[in-house]
């Protein structure tokens, strides 16, 4: 069971308050380490925050963010002085994928062990690395090996029915019946044969069955937090590894597979995080944590808080927390409010400064390892399409595009809504940003505390 140091009341319509019953509020605690606190993990002791690298900050003037831009603006998450608070306390960072790849997103890989050249080099990456470290700040990455990239060179190969990449794929000589989770096509014609991607035609499912394909996902594993010195990674599609026939999704297969590679990546790194991306209700999610998973993404937990501070009600987010307590061991499982899939927090509340600080509330003092997703915290907005969810950073009020906005008509907010006019303003959203999760770093009761719903 969790100590009790402190709990966090939820009263009626969203208003929150603090009680700390053995923490004064003078209490200073050091910068969290990687000992963890009160017997539970590491990552406990986090405030993580995810960043789409191509979109943060650009660092050779070719208009595209790159790994040494993050390193650039580290001082802005983390200046590693744990005597000041002008920083925004960050001490988590989910990089989304830098591996190479030819789409804008980084979701379809095209070389596991080499970083995408628009955000620079192998050595950029153990560099952030170094400098993340330096300032409390550990580093994970995506890991996309659901697919690959169609023009990854394992499915060139596949193509050649009988090479040795043939069987890393699903084919089938046949089109089989059937839609995928969304309704969607899920096999496409090549060759005279059909192929199974879940997500998309451009990213074919790897054949995780093929113990083959299992053994060079290890090796991609192996390579990165050996090598390059990742803390953990974030898993994309967790659900859609392993299929069972017509069971595209959380099949027992998956979940084994899944626990035996978690069993690979704990021998090599028995501290490493694994959080995935398991999006459905928290019943299924839960089965994956934690044998499977560390962690995973609270998605029910997200949609209660949005809805919450959106309608100035409950919203059902105390039965959500209260049932999170008892799915998963002890504040396992990632808070987050929206990610870089869905409609930015700041869209769904009209702008509402107020009701973002509400949904800041809720993120920052439940239970549970909070992730913010970059530019939320100074209340930028955006909606689908999903180009228009990860426009650049807005640093201050000069307009940006990246290539990849082109013809979407995203609509961006930085006249207001930017760093440099946030910073130095006390009421502004960043300020009540950064002293919520300095108040969390210097608090183990917001950390790892239990919590207890009051009427
Ligand atoms: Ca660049
Ligand atoms: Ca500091
Ligand atoms: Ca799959």
């Amino acid at each position: 069971m969790l100590m009790k140091k402190g709990f966090v009341v939820i009263v009626g319509l969203c208003f929150i308050l603090f009680s700390f019953a053995s923490n004064s509020l003078m209490a200073q605690e050091a910068t969290p380490d990687k000992t963890g606190t009160d017997g539970l993990p590491w990552w406990n002791d986090r405030t993580f925050y995810e960043i789409f690298v191509r979109s943060f900050q650009d660092s050779n003037g070719d208009g595209i963010g790159d790994l040494q831009g993050v390193i650039s603006k580290l001082d802005y998450l983390n200046d590693g002085d744990p005597k000041t608070n002008t920083d925004l306390g960050i001490t988590g960072i989910w990089l989304m994928p830098i591996m190479e790849s030819p789409s804008y997103h980084g979701y379809d890989v095209t070389d596991y062990m080499k970083v995408e050249p628009d955000y620079g080099t192998n050595d950029d990456f153990k560099q952030l690395i170094t400098e993340a470290h330096k300032r409390g700040i550990a580093v994970i990455i995506d890991m996309d090996i659901n697919h690959t990239s169609s023009e990854h060179p394992w499915f060139k190969d596949a193509q050649k029915a009988g090479s040795e990449h043939d069987q890393w794929y699903r084919w089938s000589d046949t089109k089989p019946a059937g839609l995928g989770p969304w309704g969607e096509q899920i096999w496409y014609a090549l060759g005279g044969r059909f192929y199974y991607a879940v997500f998309w035609s451009g990213m074919p499912d790897l054949n995780l069955s093929n113990p083959d394909v299992t053994a060079a996902t290890h090796d991609i594993a192996k390579f990165w937090l050996d090598d390059m010195g990742a803390d953990g990674f974030r898993m994309d599609g967790a659900r859609y590894y392993v299929e069972d026939k017509d069971k595209l999704a959380d099949s027992d297969g998956n979940l084994a597979w899944l626990k035996d590679w978690k069993g690979y990546v704990d021998s090599l790194k028995p501290d490493a995080l694994m959080v995935g991306e398991v999006w459905t209700t928290s019943f299924v999610v839960s089965k994956y944590v934690p044998k499977s998973l560390d962690m995973a993404f609270e998605f029910d937990l997200a949609t209660a808080m949005l809805n919450s501070a959106k309608s100035g009600t409950n919203g059902g987010v105390l039965p959500i927390e209260t049932r999170s307590q008892k799915l998963y061991p002890p504040n396992q499982y990632a808070r987050f409010v929206t990610n870089h899939d869905q409609n930015r927090t700041m869209f769904e509340l009209t702008g509402d400064v107020n009701k973002a600080k509400i949904a800041a509330s809720m993120l920052l003092t439940g239970a549970g390892v909070p992730f913010i997703y970059y530019g939320e915290e100074i209340g930028m907005t955006g909606a689908k399409p999903d180009e228009c969810l990860r426009t650049p950073m807005q640093w201050d009020t000069t307009a940006r595009t990246e290539d990849f906005m082109a013809g979407k008509g995203c609509k961006t907010n930085e006249a207001i809504f930017n760093v440099a006019a946030e910073d130095s303003d006390k009421a502004s959203l960043l300020s009540y940003y950064r002293d919520l999760i300095h108040l969390r770093n210097d608090h183990s009761a917001l950390r790892v505390g239990s919590f207890t719903p009051f009427k």
